[in-house]
């Protein structure tokens, strides 16, 4: 039997012998031509709600240094056999320690880096005493990749699927109190045609005999394991378990209307003569309350704050970022306080047609990056200095914008950017996408469903991305994509939909199904290597085709150019930072000549900062089109790219240039 079918075999091999027994399935051959796809169901996703303290809910964090142990590639599924969890690991293997939360791959110094399949985390932590009463605990994970198996205990808790986006479990019942407890996770990194994102496992001849080897046509490293944080927390029996705020403003954005839903889990919210109630208050930044409503058996309602200061991005206003704090208290009949919860809240539209995109009434022109969860050692493991300093350099360079290329970030960064006003595009894990078929449908809809429901809060949040480079050129990529873009906005009907294509667009399919088209292209890079000369053009060229097409608003998702720090030629040659500057520059021109005509609405370079990717001859330890490097500092480019983006800020948004934007030269030169 090939390899990559013993191996999906193998995976379900686990799950069949797993206690989980919750798949019982066969690997099947997908053909994209004919293909016929069905609107399936996706599962929906409850609560998980970020988890915060008040006084009705306790946080613990079980991040660390854990114990870890690889599986034999060969044989993924051992532990699951042999009952690993059943017992401290390193009484079945011995375990090396690691940290939480990281990627596993850079942490050792042995090939780690490059294991395929399955390994294994375990750690102990006390749950008090105080925590058995009348409550109820939960286990919550930010991420983990690929796919992940939870025991506490030695009892099954959970199994998720899909890296980048958070999951949970009650584990009030498994747990100890005032004692010491056990988890235990295995994490699978292992991608198939079936997975978000699809990648390929093969068995081929080495120097040994045979080896099992991964590969993927997506250009990031696939990095794994328990990503982003880890947390124990509790709720009261009866509790908040899912809130959902809309916001609108009056037309002469003096009013603001906050609309809130709250979904309530408990036995409390089952008891027919229990009429549970909402109390819902809103903060200002200073802690005044600006508006408050009960409601009367509804479990939602509106707020309206007069006068209100809307969500702005960054550099279209003064005082970007403006978040209000929703406070929300579950109340039963007798008025007793049940649960608390609290969520900043940013005020604003956002509209579209078939020319602009706008915020608060006001055409927005996107300047800014697509960008990874990448960095030195830690892979993607969830860093709150990286995170902050990223955010620095973004308002450093003038950027009101990212797309989440080509994943969820983490939560954190997505409070981030609505404290700082940076808007995002956030795109769920659909990268390359090809070989269509119904089971990956459903699984690229559950990635969205996922996705809008930990997401939908966000005030930064102006844009889904359905996929990145999905192969749109195919019979099947038509049907596929309305599916995906039907569903998203059955989901979220108060966002544009958007995809980066990077087909043609006389080959593309999915455009018809998008409210907003964005293309990447790397001209002078990938076509016509070095040749300055054949950027502008193409540029206006091929924006102009793909409005001309759909009569949507056109965004240039990606474009650059390779650069090793520190490479200096003149004239500029590839991966010289003379000629990343040179690229942008001639991009610039490109993105003015557009903009003139209306529905030009945004730039996007490629890369934040430079990334790591599988290892191949094109790639110099990661791919370098980083405006920033790995480490993140500026590459010459930098310092244009800023002035460009000031520039537009003050052209468009009347913002003010930093002081130290130009260096004196002369007072010759105004
Ligand atoms: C692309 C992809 C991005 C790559 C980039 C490149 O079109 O969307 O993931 O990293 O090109 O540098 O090749």
């Amino acid at each position: 039997m090939h390899l990559r079918i013993r191996l999906t075999c193998r995976k379900y091999e686990i799950w069949a012998l797993s206690i989980f027994s919750l798949v019982t399935g066969l690997y099947v051959l997908h053909f994209s031509i004919a293909l016929i796809l069905v609107n399936k169901e996706v599962p929906q996703t409850r609560g998980m709600l970020y988890p915060r303290e008040s006084e009705t809910r306790e946080v613990r964090s079980l991040d660390g240094i854990w114990n870890f142990v690889r599986s034999d590639q060969a044989n993924p599924t051992q532990g699951v056999r042999d009952e690993w969890y059943a017992k401290e690991l390193s009484k079945s293997r011995p375990t090396i320690p690691m940290p939480v939360p990281a990627s596993y791959n850079d942490i050792t110094t042995d090939n780690l880096r490059d294991h395929v399949g399955t390994v294994w985390y375990d750690r102990k932590f006390f749950v008090p005493r105080s925590w058995s009463k009348d409550q109820r605990i939960w286990l919550r994970f930010g991420s983990v990749h690929y796919e992940a198996y939870v025991w506490i205990n030695g009892q099954k808790v959970v199994k998720h699927e899909m890296g980048h986006l958070p999951f949970e479990a009650e584990v009030t019942d498994l747990l100890s109190y005032g004692a010491e407890n056990r988890i235990t996770v295995m994490c699978d990194n292992a991608l198939i045609q079936t997975t978000v994102p699809q990648g390929r496992i093969t068995e081929v001849p080495n120097d040994g005999g045979m080896t099992i080897v991964q590969s993927y046509t997506f250009d990031f490293f696939n990095y794994a394991g328990i990503h982003r944080s880890v947390h124990l927390y509790t709720t009261p029996r009866t509790f908040i378990e899912e809130v959902e705020v809309t916001t609108n403003l009056s037309k002469d954005a003096t009013i603001g209307e906050v609309f809130y839903s709250v979904s309530v889990n408990g036995s409390a919210a089952n008891e027919a003569d229990n009429v549970l109630q909402i109390q819902a208050n809103l903060y200002d930044k200073d802690g005044i309350l600006v508006a408050n409503a009960t409601s009367d058996q509804k479990l939602g309602g509106k707020l309206q704050v007069n006068p209100v200061k809307p969500w702005w991005p960054y550099l279209m206003h003064s005082e970007p970022g403006y978040l209000y704090q929703l406070e929300i208290k579950l109340l039963a009949t007798n008025d007793e306080l049940l649960d608390v919860y609290r969520l900043k809240v940013g005020i604003r539209t956002l509209s579209w047609n078939s020319q602009q995109f706008l915020i608060n009434g006001k055409p927005v022109y996107f300047r800014g990056f697509g960008r990874h969860e990448d960095s030195d050692i830690r892979g993607k493991g969830l860093d709150n200095a990286l995170m902050v300093r990223d955010f620095n350099l973004l308002k450093w360079i003038g950027a009101n914008a990212y797309r989440t290329s080509h994943y969820p970030y983490s939560e954190e960064s997505m409070q981030f950017a609505d404290e700082h006003g940076i808007m995002i595009i956030d795109e769920c894990p659909s990268v390359d996408t090809e070989n269509f078929s119904q089971e990956l449908l459903g699984k690229h809809k559950s990635s969205l469903e996922q996705l809008i429901h930990r997401d939908r809060n966000h005030p930064s949040v102006v844009m889904w991305s359905i996929a990145n480079e999905p192969r749109t050129g195919s019979v099947s990529a038509d049907s596929y994509f309305e599916l995906v873009a039907n569903f998203t906005r059955s989901l979220d009907k108060t966002r544009p939909i958007t995809a980066a294509i990077a087909v043609s667009n006389t080959q593309d399919k999915a455009g018809r199904s998008l409210d907003i088209i964005s293309f990447n292209r790397y001209n002078a890079w990938y076509s016509n290597a070095g040749r300055l000369d054949m950027i502008t053009q193409n540029v206006i060229d091929e924006a102009i085709a793909w409005n001309k097409r759909y009569n949507k608003p056109i965004i240039m998702s990606e474009y650059g150019a390779d650069t090793l720090e520190g490479l200096h030629m003149q004239p500029a040659y590839v991966w010289s930072e003379e000629f990343q500057t040179e690229v942008f520059s001639r991009h610039f021109k490109a993105f003015d000549e557009l903009r003139k005509k209306g529905w030009f609405i945004g730039e996007f370079v490629w890369n934040f900062a430079d990334f790591k990717t599988a290892q191949s001859y094109t790639r110099v330890g990661g791919n370098k089109k980083g405006v920033f490097t790995r480490a993140r500092q500026p590459k010459a480019a930098a310092h244009l790219l800023r002035k460009r983006y000031f520039a537009l800020g003050r052209d468009l948004d009347q913002c003010s240039f930093p002081e130290d934007l130009f260096t004196y030269i002369a007072d010759l030169i105004s």
